[in-house]
């Protein structure tokens, strides 16, 4: 009889690590069972948000974060489960979230060689309004004999071991590159409860007209910002301008911008004269997942973001990220 066409060979998140670990001899394991804890937080903060406005978790948690914005129960409750996940790993020694002023210690866990940043519910501002929000990683090794120290993680996105993000959206899309290797794609398959490949060796395409940035902010914008993003909008070679997307969800954009291509910014301003957007659990993650896929990514003064260093744990940095080609535009501008 006819058999349907079914795909018995499916790769999960489970069997894509337990391959990549295949790959390194020394490997003991340590970093596949952390990425297990960091796909289960996913799944778990995926859960909560599409349950918010049901169970009313939406609205204000009545307290708020170190960076002053007003916390949402989801951000809490997204930051307790993801901490969880890491200390209960027994693989992570520190974690920095954009949801603790303070770094987080597992001190009692002796062996674990990692350290995680990450922006549990990045976005938030958004989750009333329905819109993808999304969880953004980074991971670094311990250095040799190190016991994790705040020096573990203020470290350049070149010395990441793993980055990636999660977005809340239709479903829940996870993208994870390593250290030297490709960008793949993972949807979350509720029956299965699984992460399924869906989008191997993920490329962002060479150049595409599509612009994203907060226009709002061009009142503070320094004059070589401004003519940028104006020269974008007149007839290009083709004769059509350029389009503009903007979501106000750095995930969501970021996602986009890898699939379409394009140009995300979110320049330093007289505002914001350090730039808005995270090093450790923004810039540099997603900077990794860019370069890996194809693209690049530099700050406001067209340093290449992977060797931009963090004094503090907060730091942030102005950033343009997108196609190839498209950055190359923004440093002729800037370097003009
Ligand atoms: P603005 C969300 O608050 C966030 O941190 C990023 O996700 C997003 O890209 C940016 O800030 C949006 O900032 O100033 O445009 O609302």
């Amino acid at each position: 009889a006819e058999s349907a066409t079914v795909n018995t060979s499916i790769v999960t998140l489970t069997r894509f690590l337990t391959e990549e670990q295949a790959k390194f001899k020394e490997a003991t394991g340590d970093f596949t069972l952390l990425c297990h804890a960091l796909q289960f937080s996913f799944k778990a903060i995926s859960y909560y948000i599409r349950r918010a406005t049901l169970v009313n978790l939406t609205g204000l948690a009545g307290t708020s974060n170190t960076t002053g914005d007003d916390q949402k129960k989801l951000d809490v409750i997204g930051n307790d489960i993801f901490v969880e996940a890491m200390r209960s790993s027994g693989k992570c020694a520190l974690v920095v979230s954009e949801e603790e002023e303070e770094v987080i210690f597992f001190k009692d866990k002796t062996n674990a060689r990692y350290a995680v940043a990450c922006d549990p519910i990045d976005g938030s501002s958004n989750l009333d309004a329905g819109v993808s929000v999304g969880t953004i990683f980074g991971i670094h090794k311990l250095a040799e004999g190190s016991t994790g120290t705040k020096e573990d993680i203020l470290k350049p996105g070149s010395e990441l071991l793993a980055a990636g993000f999660t977005m809340y959206g239709a479903s829940a899309q996870l993208v994870i590159t390593m250290k030297g290797g490709t960008v793949n794609g993972f949807t979350l398959d509720n029956s299965f409860g699984e992460f399924i490949l869906t989008h191997p060796n993920m490329k962002i395409p060479k150049s595409r007209a599509i612009y994203s940035v907060n226009e709002g902010n061009s009142l503070y914008w320094e004059e070589t910002t401004k003519d940028y993003f104006n020269s974008l909008k007149f007839a290009q070679e083709d004769g059509k301008p350029y389009s503009s997307r903007y979501i106000g969800s750095m995930v969501a954009d970021a996602y986009r911008t890898l699939l379409y291509g394009g140009i995300f910014a979110y320049p330093a301003d007289k505002k914001s004269p350090k730039g808005k957007l995270r090093i450790l659990y923004e810039c540099a993650p997603m900077a990794m997942v860019f370069e890996n896929a194809g693209g690049q990514a530099v700050d406001s003064k067209m340093n290449r973001m992977m060797e931009v260093v963090p004094e503090h744990i907060h730091d942030r940095a102005g950033i343009f990220m997108g196609s190839h080609d498209e950055v190359e535009k923004v440093k002729k501008f800037y370097k003009q």
